[in-house]
């Protein structure tokens, strides 16, 4: 399977988050053209004006990158949004895309989609094998119903749509807040102000025992651009690194990157979420794609552009718990 790009017009619903960004850096690189409109004039929970927006701009495809996101603490605090504001968009998105006749569409998923112990690595067959991690419960369940839609819409209307699910995402253009973000801007940020402040201990969240993937937003974007082109299937497809840390090892290594000589201290009293979470990405693997970015250099990029980007003015960032003002829309 070939799509190509070539003259195509692209809607990146989300243009403006972390992987929203990276996939225009990328797309930039394609013969194509990119839509993308300010958050403030489309709201994507709206159905009636997503509808208007593909009506009008006739896009050929659509990234949906678009998603109330946030950490461990945002989602267990937030369930209503998470779940809500996620179905709405998935929905309104799939569906009118497929009214207004587009053929080709890829939908972002998350690695929180399988079961809390699932076996590791994580393989695309565990989907809805077993119980979901709680602390992200609702946001899993609409990102299920995403790719649920995805096949609905391949089996009885023959559309090419495709869902792929990315692992634990960092790079620049992060949410650095340190109570919504996930945990590798959070360690950043936080490691950067007690160096600044000479602490002589900094904390981390629950025990440091949990292991994460992780993998830098712009070989996703490439990940993703590379199955927009070349896969399609109705059977969902993970994208990861393929290595995993404990999270206290994590802390260690932003340290040792920040140059802060401090100790790093744990807080059982913050939640752990899911015990491991490394996917098999095998499937992707055999298709020839492989990421570029290793975790240190990823780790140096991200706290250069937060040093350039945020620590010279923290005001000129994203509000701190509106993450979905920053989301919701911003196609
Ligand atoms: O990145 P994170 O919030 O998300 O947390 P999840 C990962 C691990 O890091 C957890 C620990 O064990 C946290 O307790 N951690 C330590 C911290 N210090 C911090 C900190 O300062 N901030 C944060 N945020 N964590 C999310 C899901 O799960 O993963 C989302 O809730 C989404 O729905 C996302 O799927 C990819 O990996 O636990």
């Amino acid at each position: 399977m070939h799509f190509d790009l070539t003259g195509k017009r692209i809607w990146v619903a989300g243009h403006t988050g972390l992987v929203g960004s990276a996939l225009v850096r990328r797309l930039a690189h394609e013969n194509c053209i990119i839509l993308a409109t300010p958050r403030a004039q489309l709201d994507l929970r709206q159905q009636s004006a997503v509808d208007a927006f593909i009506r009008d701009t006739r896009p050929d495809a659509i990234i949906i990158a678009a998603a109330t996101v946030g950490g461990i603490l945002a989602n267990q605090t937030r369930p209503a949004e998470f779940l809500a504001d996620n179905l709405l968009i998935a929905a309104n998105i799939i569906t009118s895309a497929h009214a207004n006749g587009v053929d080709r569409l890829l939908f972002l998923d998350s690695s929180c989609i399988y079961p809390r112990l699932a076996a590791q690595p994580i393989s695309e067959e565990a989907l809805l094998t077993g119980p979901l991690e709680p602390s992200n419960e609702g946001y899993a369940i609409a990102k299920i119903a995403g790719i649920k839609l995805v096949q609905a819409f391949r089996a009885q209307y023959g559309r090419d749509y495709i869902s792929a699910m990315p692992t634990n995402l960092y790079g620049p253009g992060d949410n650095f807040d340190p109570v919504s973000s996930h945990v590798l801007p959070a360690l950043i940020r936080k490691i950067h102000e007690a160096k600044l402040a000479s602490a002589p201990s900094t904390p981390i969240w629950g025990s440091g025992a949990p292991r994460r993937e992780f993998l830098h937003a712009d070989d996703c974007a490439d990940a993703l651009v590379f199955l927009f082109k070349t896969y399609s299937s109705r059977d969902p497809i993970n994208i990861g690194s393929g290595h995993d840390l404990p999270i206290i090892e994590l802390a260690h290594r932003i340290a040792d990157i920040i140059g802060y000589t401090g100790a790093i201290l744990t807080d059982p009293t913050k939640p752990d979420g899911t015990p491991r979470k490394l996917l098999d990405s095998s499937r992707l693997r055999a298709l020839g794609w492989s990421p570029r970015i290793d975790l240190e250099t990823g780790i140096a990029l991200t706290y250069r552009w937060f040093l350039d980007n945020f620590a010279a003015d923290p005001h000129a960032m994203r509000p701190a718990h509106d993450i979905q003002q920053n989301l919701i829309g911003s196609a």
